[in-house]
């Protein structure tokens, strides 16, 4: 494939694969499900397929609680429908990514049973203990440590009690990651995206942080981005990426500009790439998640702006995404996922593919899929969601108010069956499955979307060939031009002999949009033509006033 020859051309898709697709009648997908749908991948045009955890766990935390990072979790399948997946993917021009999470392990793995039962072993310090806690607190709610009643010791855990943190300061653990790293290079993966990477290194003094009124305080300046996390990338670097052709996608929890150029710059060896999530909490009034609540659309301009900006002008790159299993669906989120479900669809697929960096495609975002509007509590099985329910009640929070959030904020919205076809459970498997199926599964679904030439399917399958065919989209220089109009973000993308100019309305009702002036006079004379456009009947010129109907999006590629 010649999009291969370049990786910064390429495009993502995440496999969340206990919602993808069983390969008969198991509650959950498997990895023969996944190989059964390459054709469809390939169909699509991506070049590279991300997997959520598939390794051994306790699914706590659906997989990122490994306690084997050698086996396949029995419910996935086997170690050959592994091989034979990554080889049949291969075959269509394809690569598997892995998900490599060490911040933490499961409490199962040997490492942490050893551990615990005995202080003395060598496994002690791969984690990490105080005789006091302090008051961080974990990601899901409560304190992050727990105690060991045997030893009387607490063992630090940022998230579940049951992922504690590996301690990264130990030169034997850090070694038995490379390894194991490289046993999944051998076994021809083609590159490895980063559980929240960004976590590994502690400021070993270990400062409280509490809050006034006595409570946890959040703790996460003393371990985001900490002191010593560009050592420890450059030794993975130079222990397992050196002399590959990996693609390494760190996943940066709370990080800013600076970092991800220094994690992304090829000059300093680290990394291929940056996942930062700071575009996806403007729907979080003063940066609490767990309410309802509307987007604030300049605050996303801005932030999409800033990151363009500031990782173009550092040499770093960004993976672009609207989506993945943490994260609310696009359509219910930005767009609106009724009347317009599809022309929304559509234009937040544009407003993001037409940027710089690499877009990561999540299972089911290229047919328009949409958060199921659970009501009830017990459809839910997100272990972050169930734990913040019971604290929130616990504080006294009503149900209604925390379902609200829920329906809007929950991790499960992501994690619902993948939309196969209309019969039962939208053809995910022929048993009974782990969660619910969301109820539109009957209209919208793979088989509708490949019948028919307008569907969001294809209207992904024509970026993805846009972004492999025009250098533009690549390397151009990011331009925001829309002037914190309210309802538009528009923007360009130049090169010294092409350009396009992206108009995306991101409301309901219609709008209207005047190119600058300094626009017009430097593109004054070049050719013209719609690129990319979601409305039948768009304005052919962009330099007389442009009308944009709801949801509307234009591409034009000047050159
Ligand atoms: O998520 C990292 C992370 O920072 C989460 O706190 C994320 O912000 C949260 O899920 C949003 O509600 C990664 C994985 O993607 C996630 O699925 C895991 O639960 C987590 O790490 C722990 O491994």
């Amino acid at each position: 494939q010649a999009a291969k020859q370049d990786w910064r051309r390429s495009v993502v898709y995440q496999i969340y694969p206990k919602s993808f697709k069983n390969s008969g009648s198991g509650a959950t997908g498997d990895l023969k499900g996944i190989t059964m749908k390459l054709d469809y991948l390939q169909k699509l045009g991506v070049d590279y397929i991300w997997i959520t955890p598939i390794y051994k766990s306790p699914q706590h935390d659906n997989g990122y609680d490994v306690s084997d990072y050698y086996a396949i979790d029995e419910s996935y399948g086997t170690m050959e429908d592994f091989e034979r997946l990554v080889m049949e993917a291969k075959a269509r021009g394809i690569g598997i990514m892995l998900d490599i999470v060490v911040n933490h392990s499961s409490t199962e793995h040997e490492w942490f049973q050893a551990a615990i039962n005995d202080p003395k072993s060598p496994y002690r310090g791969y984690y990490i203990w105080r005789d006091e806690p302090n008051h961080w607190e974990s990601k899901f709610g409560g304190s992050a440590w727990e105690k060991d009643e045997a030893s009387g010791q607490y063992y630090l855990h940022l998230f579940d009690k049951t992922q504690a943190d590996l301690n990264w300061e130990n030169e034997e653990l850090r070694q038995e990651i490379y390894t194991m790293m490289r046993f999944w290079v051998e076994k021809g993966v083609s590159g490895f995206r980063l559980d929240v990477i960004n976590l590994i290194s502690k400021d070993q003094r270990f400062p409280d942080e509490i809050r006034e009124d006595g409570s946890y305080g959040d703790g996460r300046k003393c371990y985001t981005d900490g002191p010593r996390i560009h050592d420890m990338l450059q030794e993975m670097n130079r222990e397992v990426f050196q002399g590959t052709d990996l693609l390494t996608v760190g996943e940066m929890s709370s990080t800013s500009i600076d970092y991800c150029v220094k994690y992304s710059n090829p000059d300093r060896q680290e990394l291929s790439m940056t996942f930062s999530f700071h575009h996806l909490k403007v729907d979080y009034p003063n940066g609490e998640k767990w309410v309802k609540a509307d987007f604030d659309f300049e605050q996303l301009k801005r932030i999409m702006s800033d990151w363009q900006i500031g990782m173009h002008a550092g040499g770093g790159w960004n993976a672009l995404f609207w989506c993945n299993h943490d994260q609310p669906r696009i359509v219910s989120r930005f767009g609106d996922d009724g009347e317009y479900r599809e022309r929304s669809a559509k234009m937040l697929a544009t407003s993001l593919h037409m940027l710089q960096g690499t877009p990561y495609i999540y299972q089911g975002e290229e047919i328009g899929m949409t958060n199921p509007h659970f009501n009830e509590i017990d459809q839910y099985r997100d272990v972050e969601t169930l734990n913040m329910y019971r604290l929130y009640r616990e504080e006294g929070r009503t149900h209604e108010e925390l379902m609200d959030a829920i329906k809007q904020k929950s991790r499960d919205n992501s994690r619902t069956l993948m939309q196969w076809d209309d019969s039962i459970h939208a053809g995910f498997t022929e048993g009974e499955p782990w969660i619910e199926v969301a109820p539109n599964y009957k209209h919208i679904h793979v088989k509708e979307a490949l019948s028919r030439e307008d569907s969001v399917f294809y209207y992904y399958q024509l970026l993805i060939q846009l972004r492999h065919e025009l250098g533009v989209v690549t390397e151009g220089r990011y331009e925001r031009i829309d002037q914190a109009d309210p309802q538009v973000w528009a923007y360009a993308r130049t090169t010294e002999q092409d350009a396009l100019l992206v108009l995306c309305n991101y409301y309901g009702t219609e709008a209207s949009f005047d190119m600058p002036e300094e626009l017009k006079a430097r593109f004054k004379g070049w050719r013209s033509r719609i690129l990319i456009h979601n409305c039948q009947g768009a304005s052919e010129s962009w330099t007389s006033r442009i009308p944009l109907r709801p949801y509307e999006s234009i591409v034009y590629y000047l050159e």
